[in-house]
């Protein structure tokens, strides 16, 4: 791709030096979304697939080295089975129609959670997803399936727990060492956390990595998460001195 396509008109809110690395977010309100307009769940789950699409768009725009969408709770196998069944259809609905697009702005998808559960028809497009991305240098889109942070967590103190069992050489373990055995190890920590929908809660999303990040928290819906939404949040993240818990 050429730089062309990531010159966009940023309003003069927006300081292009000050843009977060890695934006998180939790795409939340989509039932809801549909329900007051009476319309069927899934047609929110639908209108949030149009959502991510143009929210990967203007992202790259924007030149975010990282973002990482939360798509599929480890909690959200409580949902109906219907709602459960189309939410796994989603995947494959997006690559059908944006691989080429993520290929050509050099796009790297890559996901983030519990494999085991999750349908192999689902697991086979993600990995020719990420196959097909692998060596793009741009930016990295990272989806959250099956995702539960303090499953995260327990992961990767286990997988320590084992290496000190093994007589691995370990006197303690630090901050860098944990990290490197939580899924998110080659990506920065978030910048900025976004959720949709009015909740403000973490909800299990990568407790450990927002440590230090910005919370922002806004009463749209996803599926009305557009571009103005987003340069809000970017305005807003940009506003706040982060004093990383110093002076
Ligand atoms: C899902 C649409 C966005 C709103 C939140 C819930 C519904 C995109 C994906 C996806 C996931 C992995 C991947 C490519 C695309 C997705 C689920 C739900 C389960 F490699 N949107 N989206 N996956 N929704």
């Amino acid at each position: 791709m050429t730089s062309d396509d990531r010159v966009v008109d940023l309003p003069d809110t927006i300081d292009p030096q000050n843009i977060p690395n890695h934006v998180a977010i939790i795409m939340d309100g989509n039932g809801r979304w549909a329900t007051e307009r009476g319309l069927p769940r899934r047609e929110g789950h639908r209108q949030g697939v149009e959502t991510v699409r143009e929210t990967v768009r203007n992202c790259n725009a924007l030149r975010i080295k990282v973002l990482t969408l939360f798509a599929f709770s480890t909690e959200n196998w409580q949902r109906p089975d219907w709602e459960v069944s189309y939410l796994m259809s989603l995947p494959e609905k997006y690559f059908e129609s944006e691989l080429p697009e993520l290929i050509q702005k050099n796009v790297q998808v890559r996901m983030i959670g519990d494999r085991k559960k999750l349908p192999r028809r689902v697991l086979k497009v993600i990995d020719e997803g990420a196959a097909a991305t692998k060596s793009n240098s741009g930016m990295i889109l990272n989806f959250a399936l099956n995702y539960g942070s303090r499953a995260e967590i327990l992961l990767a103190v286990n997988h320590l727990v084992s290496e000190a069992a093994a007589g691995k050489a370990m006197r303690r373990v630090t901050e860098k060492k944990l990290s490197s055995y939580l899924y998110t190890a080659a990506l920065p920590d978030p910048d900025l956390l976004i959720r949709t929908s009015g909740e403000q809660r973490i909800s299990n999303f990568l407790l450990w990595q927002l440590a230090y990040s910005e919370l922002y928290f806004t009463e749209v819906y996803w599926p009305d998460f557009d571009k103005t939404e987003l340069l809000r949040a970017v305005t807003v993240y940009q506003r706040r001195k982060r004093r990383f818990g110093g002076v």
